[in-house]
């Protein structure tokens, strides 16, 4: 059994008043230390594993996961085990990710609210428009999209692995989808030309004889799109010494005006590795009061207020409920899934 499932209620409340005592009253603290333990109490006695998304408000990832990290990351960690129900405290596109990968357990996500714009933005019908229009052109899948998309895409990637899995194609031509701006954000770095095509308007005959091009969509991450180049500007003249990171869900000038760029787990690494007076991180803002929680002595700047929306209906009280009540369970049609499970494997494979 983990340190942290034992511990007390009283334990609980200390830690967390001690990690992130500032933002929250006592009376919250306790609340929250409360549900925890509960949780934590549950999970034991019903074999269950709970994944944790580096995006989860810092009372629930700092007290109930038995792993933290990004979506595919704790896919595979929950592969590792044999724990049985596996409930992901993340959004949708990931509860499916991880019912993809371990198609004989139980997985439960706490919010059926737990959207993702990308993933949003984007139809099985769509790919296969896509495909119509570029016949013989490699599909590429950001992980954040549903399993039916999966389903249609010939590989995955993480924003870790994007430009890897792009290249490893070795084709001229490759259709990426669908964050606009990851794409930008890869072509930049592939040194590719980057199309965003409209499917309303026929396409121009000489896209596809550009030498070496990405091919786009029009999704965006409804947090990350926030992010400006002013932001960034403003900061800098108020803390010179700031090392700003952005995730690369963010524009192609967000992230030429930062300092480095990566998934949440690099920029997770780069904090803990890299020593500056001050960092600051423009992703979801509960991931800068993670991290800042787990390197007490590093200094970040606590300018972001860009929640996302979907990630903030996972709270300690959905996830007791969900472990009570064995509540949502998330299941992917079994033809879906095995297609979606070869563009998986296949990101392995390349990756
Ligand atoms: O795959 C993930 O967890 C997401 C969406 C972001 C990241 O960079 O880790
Ligand atoms: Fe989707 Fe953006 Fe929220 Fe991540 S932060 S789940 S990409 S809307």
């Amino acid at each position: 059994m983990s340190v942290v499932a034992t511990r007390t209620v009283e334990e609980t409340f200390l830690q967390l008043k001690a990690l992130i005592g500032e933002q929250h009253s006592d009376e919250e603290l306790r609340r929250k230390a409360e549900l925890a333990v509960e949780i934590n109490r549950l999970k034991v006695e019903r074999g269950a594993v709970i994944l944790g998304h580096n995006y989860m408000g810092p009372a629930l990832f700092l007290t109930v996961p038995d792993y933290t990290g990004d979506s595919f990351a704790l896919c595979q960690r929950a592969a590792e085990t044999d724990k049985d129900p596996i409930v992901f405290c993340g959004v949708k596109f990931m509860a499916e990710t991880a019912k993809i990968i371990n198609p004989d357990r139980t997985v439960l996500l706490p919010s059926l609210e737990a959207g993702c714009s990308l993933a949003a933005s984007i139809t099985a019908a769509d790919v296969r428009e896509l495909r119509r229009r570029y016949p013989g052109v490699p599909v590429v899948t950001y992980i954040n999209t549903y399993a039916d998309v999966k389903a249609e895409c010939d590989v995955c990637c993480t924003s870790g692995n994007a430009a890897r899995i792009v290249e490893s194609l070795e084709a001229d031509t490759v259709i990426f989808l669908p964050d606009e701006y990851l794409a930008r954000n890869v072509a930049r770095e592939t040194g590719r030309h980057i199309i965003v095509p409209s499917l309303g308007v026929p396409p121009r005959a000489d896209d596809t004889e550009i030498e070496r091009v990405l091919i786009g969509w029009t999704g965006k991450c409804e947090v990350h799109e926030k992010f400006t180049v002013a932001d960034i500007e403003s900061v800098r003249q108020q803390y010179p010494d700031v090392v700003i990171l952005a995730h690369p869900e963010c524009s192609p000038e967000v992230v030429s005006a930062s300092d480095f760029s990566g998934s949440t787990k690099a920029m997770i690494d780069y904090v803990r590795q890299v020593d500056a007076p001050r960092y600051l991180v423009l992703t979801e803002c509960s991931m800068g009061d993670n991290i800042q929680a787990q390197n007490p002595d590093k200094s970040l700047l606590r300018l972001c207020s860009q929640r996302c929306p979907h990630m903030k209906e996972i709270t300690l009280a959905d996830t007791l409920a969900s472990l009570r009540e064995n509540r949502y369970v998330i299941e992917v049609p079994e033809a879906i899934r095995l297609r979606a499970r070869r563009a998986v494997d296949r990101m392995l494979a390349l990756g």
